[in-house]
């Protein structure tokens, strides 16, 4: 087998590459070592920047995504006894968009089975090997259990914090840097009309707890608890009654309603570089992982493609290398600033018992709730900074 870039991961960064080298004539074939029904199934992100929304609108991939998702005009920060709307047009002229990360899968995968590029789901045994040639290849095990060789001109590793692609890379050299966060969440997905127009951000004594959502009937909720808690020892009732007092407010009411998944989330922040070694590059959570407060995941892993697609197509139709030299770079200043934010986020909203903690949390609540400069820093790095 023979392509021009070999993709490994079909998660929103493979998929999205492959789309974004396909609209500029270069072709590529993606490898997923999971099944369709799994990755379309896997319940993440959330929230889509303006320039994610405005890449896969571009690319053709956005009908659904105008159809069904939500755009949101701001976010509440809430601490006992108040809840502010930062209104994000007026802040920094920019909005979000709610659309689940499964939905944005789902139509990726989509266009690339309808007449897209090659997508081989259920590989295995996926090795990269001549990384520092001008001629790398993919070794790996088809679905039908048949060796196979993938030549390629380069290799992008988009295949996760758990995937095979940054072990390459580091072991070139390279440095990583890594924090966990005596906390993680417990998500629910409820079929449960959201009690709130836009996502609620709320600091409370017991702990942080998010109210966002899919749909007007779906709510997607999380509640910190202690990273050794146990999913099986959080009953619904449970759950909510947590929500509900974290939540609280005069003249207001959390919605229940049936809980059909649930889930506990580590949280931790992780960064590695370079995001290159030779013919190899990594984009998304192959390269950094933030915590989800800051809703940085999934659009970080669209700007990082968004590089890349361009310094790919530079290298493989100008014979150019300026872009795949820059590339780590470029990538990496937004990687570090949304790392920060998606720190500066979680650090303010989660409790850690420390009383003085939580007097400096609520002393920044209350300022970026009284301060239209401090509202405004959280707007613009919430709704995206420029990409390049
Ligand atoms: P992904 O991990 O999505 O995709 C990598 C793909 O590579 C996967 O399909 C994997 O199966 C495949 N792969 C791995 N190893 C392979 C191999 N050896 N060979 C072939 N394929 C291989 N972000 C938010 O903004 N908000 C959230 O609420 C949020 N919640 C999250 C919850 C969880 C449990 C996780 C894990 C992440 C969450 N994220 C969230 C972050 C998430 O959305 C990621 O940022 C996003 O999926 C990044 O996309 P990719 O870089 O494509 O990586
Ligand atoms: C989500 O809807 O899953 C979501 C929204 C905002 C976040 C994190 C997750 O900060």
């Amino acid at each position: 087998m023979r392509t021009q870039v070999a993709i490994i991961g079909a998660g929103p960064a493979g998929l999205l590459l492959s789309r974004l080298l396909a609209l500029q004539g270069v072709d590529s074939v993606v490898l997923e070592n999971r099944s369709r029904e799994y990755v379309e199934a896997r319940i993440r992100a959330g929230i889509l920047e303006q320039h994610t929304v405005d890449t896969l609108t571009d690319a053709g991939l956005g009908e659904r995504l105008h159809r069904e998702g939500m755009e949101h005009r701001g976010i509440y920060l809430q601490h006992p006894g108040t809840r502010y709307q930062l209104d994000f047009p007026e802040l920094c002229g920019r909005t979000v968009w709610v659309y689940g990360q499964t939905e944005v899968t789902k139509d990726l995968i989509r266009a690339q089975l309808d007449g897209g590029p090659p997508l081989l789901f259920e590989v295995s045994d996926v090795t990269l090997e001549e990384v520092d040639s001008d001629s790398p290849c993919v070794r790996f095990t088809d679905a039908d259990g048949v060796a196979q060789v993938l030549d390629c001109d380069v290799i992008a590793g988009t295949d996760g914090f758990h995937g095979v692609s940054r072990p390459v890379v580091q072991a070139a050299g390279g440095h990583t840097w890594e924090r966990t966060y005596p906390y993680a969440w417990l998500g629910i997905l409820a079929d449960a009309a959201p009690a709130t127009d836009e996502l609620i951000y709320a600091w409370h004594p017991e702990g942080f707890a998010l109210y966002s959502m899919r749909s007007p009937s779906v709510s997607r909720l999380y509640l910190q608890v202690d990273p050794t808690e146990k999913i099986e020892d959080w009953s619904d009732d449970r759950i909510w009654e947590n929500l509900a007092r974290r939540f609280a407010l005069d003249g207001w009411d959390i919605n229940t309603g049936t809980v059909t998944e649930k889930s506990i989330l580590p949280m931790r922040s992780f960064v590695s570089t370079p995001m290159r070694r030779g013919r190899l590059f990594l984009a998304g959570d192959a390269a950094h992982i933030v915590p989800p407060t800051g809703a940085k995941g999934l659009n970080l892993a669209v700007a990082d493609v968004t590089l890349l697609a361009q310094a790919l197509v530079r290298l493989l139709t100008e014979k150019q290398t300026d872009l795949v030299d820059a590339y780590s770079d470029r990538a990496l200043a937004r990687v570090w600033r949304c790392t920060h934010f998606s720190w500066f986020m979680t650090s303010m909203l989660h409790t850690s018992g420390d009383d003085f903690d939580a007097q400096l949390q609520l002393s920044q609540l209350r300022r970026i709730c009284s301060s239209e400069a401090a509202a405004r820093e959280l707007a613009e790095n919430y709704t995206g900074l420029p990409v390049g």
